[in-house]
């Protein structure tokens, strides 16, 4: 590849631990030092798929584990020609949860293998970048109180912390832990840093693929 291309970095963790302020707050930097960026979002609740998806989350609809696991799957698919366009556009990407979360979800329910969650994810661009903002279960309940989304108690958040500890082993996923329990702004400065450097570095690289 002649030209640049841009970076697809993924913000992951439990609920509470920050990822969409924090991809705001990248975003707004990155554009101000002049980067072409994106912010995109899984699920994306706009779609048809993903109004399915929230209706479920909102449990004004119920679906069975592994049919919802691959409708999650199915719309990180509907938007990959649009990823894939933006990243060969030179455009990077700061997304707000990606594969991982449907493999640490669905996995925390019983009977799913993790090699199951992964495969209908397999062929994705993979990110160059997944920043995992770790954050204890007792720090995230002093958040205050968790919504009413499906998912969304202690006890299955500490499972999914449980299911997320998986990639930390994996080097080749450029699995970056972040102390999400530190200031909104001192969190903000250690993926700022991280981001410019995978920007950076990647921009001659072809996309891989999960
Ligand atoms: P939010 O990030 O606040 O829009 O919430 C989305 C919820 O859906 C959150 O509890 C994590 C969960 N989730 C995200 N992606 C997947 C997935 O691929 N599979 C499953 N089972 N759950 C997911
Ligand atoms: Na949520
Ligand atoms: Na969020």
């Amino acid at each position: 590849m002649s030209h640049r291309r841009g970076a697809l970095i993924v913000l992951e963790g439990v609920d509470r631990a920050g990822k969409t302020t924090q991809c705001k707050k990248l975003v707004q930097a990155l554009r101000k030092s002049g980067r072409p960026v994106e912010m995109l979002r899984f699920p994306d609740r706009t779609t048809k798929i993903g109004q399915l998806i929230s209706a479920y989350l909102e449990k004004n609809y119920n679906l069975e584990d592994h049919a919802v696991h691959l409708l999650f799957s199915a719309n990180r698919w509907e938007l990959e020609p649009l990823l894939r366009q933006k990243l060969e556009q030179g455009v990077s990407l700061v997304v707000d949860r990606y594969a991982f979360s449907g493999v640490a979800f669905t996995s925390a329910k019983p009977g799913f293998s993790l090699e199951w969650c992964m495969n209908p994810d397999v062929g994705l661009p993979k990110p160059d970048l997944v920043l995992y903002l770790q954050l204890s279960p007792e720090v995230a309940a002093q958040r205050g109180e968790f919504g009413a989304e499906r998912y969304e108690t202690s006890d299955f958040q500490r499972t999914v912390l449980q299911r997320y500890q998986h990639f930390k082993k994996d080097p080749s996923l450029n699995w970056q832990v972040i102390d999400a329990a530190k200031s909104i702004e001192d969190v903000h400065t250690e993926i700022k840093t991280h981001s410019e450097m995978a920007i950076e570095a990647v921009q001659y690289q072809p996309i891989a693929e999960l």
